[in-house]
């Protein structure tokens, strides 16, 4: 096994050319093989081994840079770069994560899962190390999905004007999750098919052969090359319009090639951008044939992991439920439109894409644009519901207050994987939306306690003015019975349970878990009023006065923040509705980044499970007669 003596990447350099296919193989069979075993990005990861390898061994990323976009394909990087023991434990919590981490290695620069920083990022570090007079290498890798996002194309902007050292690599292969979509991606087409590629692709090794060592003789011998492409191609490529010297398209499984241009390239000054193609899922016949479908693959047996359901449970997940009930909103409405930023699978809507073509809108990795659009669409008279993962909607809060609230736009937000999502860990959490959101003027935040009450809320919103945010988490819907509930009422919430010695207020998801603390508690003799409070904002006035006058204790618990969350906005009620005759305790995810792990698992380190909900309140209730002493020392502590 060459793979076991690699201890970083420095083992890499030293390896003999003809063993770099070996190590390729060996680094493909341990990437299937730990994926298999515990879930992952696999396709996009098979397709970038090669480039890799090539890329450790170019350069020095002890001192040089490599900054990968979303970051989501490095499991190579991880394996070459002193990883290697620990990949078995990648996703697990404790075990090494995902994604690249700053925390976990210093060839990491950056801890990173969103789509589009990695030139921006790249350029900061190119310009600080301009102003420290330190010369290294700075490299970029951008997927062709990734490129066509905002983000990415703001520091392409950025750099090709700026003129300074840096390469970026384009690795393209034809997909995001789904295809990449949209006018770059025809344009990445037309430069793939164009007659030079082949001829490229033949001619490299012998201009890069002939070229006699680095400096400017390398860059004269590469402009050739870049005036025959040029010449084939009719024109200059669009990146070298906008200022980087472009070179490629190159076969990115072809390691002499790979290796052989980057050397090349290596000590150009100014931007570059190397243009390779790779294949999604290489070496993988399941992997390589239905790329999207592998993309995120969940833990299975050998030897073919399957695409990731939500966390544990059995039973439908919120986002099946939400899928179907937005085509059943949709059969009846024809002015319903759905939108995704390149999500289609994750977010439910591949139905939806298929029964309603013309309504269904595939924007790219562009989430700033797919809520300006939907501002667009509702403007002339369509009801936009625009399906977006917690965290990436983080991307387009300006967009929800610019193009949606302030325009008084009628349109649905349909916030999925909000909260804790699991093994993508801290770049994925969705746990701040309530709070990125509540303080937006008219706009309605709701969050179903289950699946009929999750149709319910969008059949309301589609029904109602304005914006409303829907959050549901990367679950799957509880099977409880519930006692007959009231209909979804703007701002209304539901006593599901009465008690008077506390009242657990839950939204959303954590309501399942308070409910069933009620039962615990029950049973230690402390009878627990449980409310679903169904809304954030605004939140039931009404129903939380009711309940602070009568009860010693009120907890609230979402699957958030407490920083701004479901629970300041219960706090801000009370206090509007004068001072709380109650002591109010706050649940949910405190400030600081939550690792990866199983979303059950994570949630119970929190105390946000039944058990740590029951025995947060036993331990407050027990304490019960110390509570003013506490206030005192903390106001003695405070001034
Ligand atoms: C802002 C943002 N939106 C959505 C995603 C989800 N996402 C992860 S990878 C990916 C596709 C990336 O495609 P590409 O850059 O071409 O890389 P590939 O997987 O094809 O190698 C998407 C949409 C994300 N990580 N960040």
């Amino acid at each position: 096994m060459i793979l076991e003596r690699i201890n970083g990447p420095a083992d890499v350099r030293r390896l003999r050319r003809e063993e770099l296919p070996q190590l390729a193989a060996e680094v493909r069979e341990e990437i299937s093989r730990v994926v298999a075993a515990n879930g992952g990005h696999l396709a996009s990861n098979l397709g970038t081994v090669e480039l890799t390898i090539a890329l450790h061994r170019c350069f020095d990323f002890r001192r040089d840079a490599l900054v990968w976009d979303v970051g989501h394909q490095a499991y190579t990087h991880k394996l070459l770069t002193g990883r290697r023991e620990e990949f078995h434990t990648l996703r697990q919590q404790g075990g090494i994560s995902g994604f690249p981490n700053k925390d976990e290695s210093p060839y990491d620069p950056f801890t990173c899962g969103h789509a589009g920083t990695a030139i921006s990022s790249a350029v900061g570090l190119v310009c600080a190390d301009a102003l420290a007079g330190r010369q290294r290498h700075v490299v970029a890798v951008v997927g062709d999905g990734a490129l066509t996002n905002g983000v990415a194309l703001e520091a392409l902007n950025h750099a090709g004007a700026l003129g300074k050292d840096i390469l970026v690599v384009l690795n393209d292969n034809k997909m995001s999750i789904s295809k990449t979509v949209g006018g770059i991606s025809m344009y990445l087409e037309r430069v793939r098919s164009a007659r030079f590629y082949n001829r490229a692709k033949r001619g490299i090794r012998r201009f890069v052969r002939s070229l006699p060592g680095i400096g400017s003789a390398a860059e004269t011998a590469l402009g050739h090359l870049k005036e025959g492409i040029k010449v084939a191609v009719g024109s200059e490529t669009l990146f070298d319009q906008i200022g980087f010297r472009t070179f490629g398209p190159v076969d990115g499984h072809r390691l002499d090639d790979l290796i052989e241009l980057l050397e090349a390239v290596r000590d150009l000054s100014g931007p570059v951008l190397l243009h390779v193609v790779t294949e999604k899922g290489r070496g993988h016949p399941q992997a390589a044939s239905d790329p999207s479908r592998y993309h995120s693959a969940a833990p299975a047996q050998d030897p073919c992991p399957v695409l990731e359901p939500p966390n544990g449970g059995s039973g439908p997940s919120y986002t099946t439920v939400f899928s179907e009930a937005l085509c059943r909103l949709a059969e009846e409405r024809d002015d319903i439109v759905a939108i995704t930023a390149a999500m289609e699978e994750g977010t439910g809507l591949t139905e939806f894409a298929r029964r309603f073509p013309e309504r269904f809108f595939d924007v790219g990795i562009c989430e700033e644009h797919a809520v300006a659009f939907a501002g667009g669409l509702a403007a002339a008279g369509r009801k936009p519901a625009v399906a977006i993962y917690s965290t990436f909607l983080q991307r387009a809060y300006d967009q929800v207050f610019h193009d949606l609230c302030l325009q008084g736009a009628s349109a649905v937000v349909c916030i999925g994987r909000a909260g804790l999502v699991g093994a993508d860990g801290p770049t994925h959490h969705g746990t701040y939306d309530v709070a990125y959101l509540r303080h937006l003027p008219g706009l309605v935040l709701a969050a179903p306690k289950d699946g009929a009450e999750l149709e319910a809320m969008l059949a309301a919103a589609a029904a109602a003015e304005g914006v409303w945010g829907i959050r549901f988490p990367k679950a799957h819907v509880p099977a409880i019975q519930w006692p007959q509930g009231a209909p979804v009422e703007v701002g209304q919430a539901e006593l599901l349970r009465d008690g008077d010695g506390v009242a657990l207020v839950a939204y959303g998801a954590m309501v399942e878990p308070a409910w069933e603390a009620a039962t615990l508690l029950a049973e230690q003799g402390i009878e627990a009023a449980v409310a679903n409070a169904r809304f954030a904002k605004p939140v039931d006035g009404a129903l939380l006065a009711a309940l602070a006058a009568r009860v010693p204790l009120l907890v609230t618990i979402e699957e958030h923040s407490v920083l701004g969350g479901f629970g300041s906005a219960v706090l801000e009620a009370l206090a509007a509705l004068g001072a709380p005759r109650c002591r109010v305790e706050l649940l949910g995810v405190p400030d600081r980044f939550i690792e990866h792990g199983r979303r059950e698992a994570l949630l119970d380190g929190l105390g946000l499970s039944a058990q740590g909900i029951a025995a947060r309140v036993a331990e407050l209730l027990a304490t019960r007669g110390d509570w003013a002493e506490e206030r005192a020392a903390l106001l003695i502590a405070d001034f």
